[in-house]
This record gives structure tokens, sequence and C-alpha cells, in this order.
């Protein structure tokens, strides 16, 4: 009996310790999504840098960045690694590699390795960088997919080491709509010659749209008004 207790209090020791590095390990961020702006609107374009945290001796990565395509558009081309072009194999612009390795709807890929006689990837490297655009209003997210990983190297050997961050939150708000002139009736080429004539054209009305000083009726000190407001 005693025996079955004791087994049974190292079996709770081992999973709450488990848990508990599990936890720690998963907190752990070797990577970080940065945005340029903290606050966006609708139709806004955001710049997000990806870096490396503390990382030791890595020789690649196989990293999906992703994020919600109801929120963001990608920005064509806009992803560019940081890494030195002679440095490094971008694996997504080698042709006839599949398409695995390339951007999908919702993702960005950094597949890379670093060439032969170059240094591995130490500490906190930029790895690269990339647009988005605001396309809905709302919180946006963007974070790295689960099996995310650097691939280090040791003594020729090569494994996986999960990449991991928090999840990166963004506001976009609504666009804000332009404040008309109210001076400007026809709603382009700000106010000019041609606001004027339309003005004149309900002089000795009483049309609220045009009574600009609202003094209740449309006359002569309502062209002047425009007059002096025009460029
Ligand atoms: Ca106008
Ligand atoms: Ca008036």
């Amino acid at each position: 009996m005693k025996r079955k207790q004791m087994f049974i209090t190292l079996l709770i020791m081992w999973i709450t310790c488990a848990h508990f590095w599990g936890y720690t390990y998963a907190q752990e961020e070797n990577i970080l999504i940065q945005k340029d702006k903290d606050k966006i609107k609708v139709g806004d374009i955001i710049e997000l840098k990806v870096t490396g945290k503390d990382l030791k001796a890595i020789a690649g990565g196989d990293i999906s960045i992703l994020y919600n395509p109801d929120y963001f558009e990608y920005v064509k081309d806009s992803f560019h690694l940081h890494l030195k072009e002679e440095a490094v194999m971008e694996f997504k612009k080698l042709s006839g590699v599949p398409s695995s390795f390339e951007d999908g709807p919702g993702s960005i890929k950094i597949g890379f390795g670093m060439k032969k006689n170059t240094l591995l990837l130490e500490n906190d490297p930029v790895l690269g960088s990339f647009k988005l655009k605001a396309i809905k209003e709302g919180v946006g997210e963007i974070k790295i997919d689960e099996k995310a990983a650097f691939i280090e190297e040791k003594e020729n050997t090569y494994s996986y080491v999960k990449a991991s961050t928090s999840i990166l939150t963004i506001s976009i708000l609504k666009k804000e709509e332009e404040e008309k002139d109210p001076c400007d009736f026809d709603g382009k080429d700000g106010v000019d010659l041609k606001d004027l004539i339309i003005l004149s054209n309900h002089l000795d009305t009483n049309d609220s749209e045009y009574d600009l000083n609202q003094d209740g009726k449309v006359d002569t000190l309502d062209m002047v008004y425009l007059s002096r407001r025009i460029e």
C-alpha cells in the first residue's frame, strides 16, 4: 500500500513538474514580431519586423507568420529577409520548390538555411520585415504557426527548436470620414468659383445648405462669405 501511495505521489510530482516546465517553455519567446505603429485605421499600412531573441547556433528556420485575412491584406512583395543574401538560402525563392514553402492566404513563410562557411545566428538578429494593409475595423491578430521552428546546428547534427512568441493584437479603427467643407458644394476641387456660381443660383431662398452665415436667408452676405474662402 505504502509503495502504491509513493508511486502516486511521484507520479503527481512528475506531472506537475512536466506541466510547469511545459508552461515555462511555451512562455519563453525566441522570436518577436514588432509593429511600427500603435494605432491604425482602415486603409493604413503597418510594417512588421520579425526578430530572433536569444538565439543560439541557429542554422535555419521554418516559420510561418499568420494573419487574419479578414482584417489584413498582404502588401505584395513586401517581405524581405534581412539576413545577408550571400549568407542565406531563402527557400521560397528557389524555383521548383513545393507550395508549402510559399506564402499562402493569411500566411507569410520564412524558410531559410545559412550557407556553408557563414556564421550561425546568435542573439537577436533581425530576420525580416513585411507590410500589411488594414482592411476592416476591429482587432486583428498576428501570430506564428504552432509548428514554427528554428533549426539548431550542433556538431553537424540538426534539430528543431520550437519558435514561440505571444500573439500580437492590432486595433484597427474606422476610417475617418473627411469633413466636408460647407462651402464646397460640388465636393470637388475644394472651394472655388464653381461653388460661388452654384451658390448664386440659390440666392433669395432660405435653403439652409447655402445659408453659410446661418442668418435664415441666402443673399450677398453668403456670396461674400464664400468669396473669402476661395483659395
Ligand atoms: Ca468645389
Ligand atoms: Ca445667409
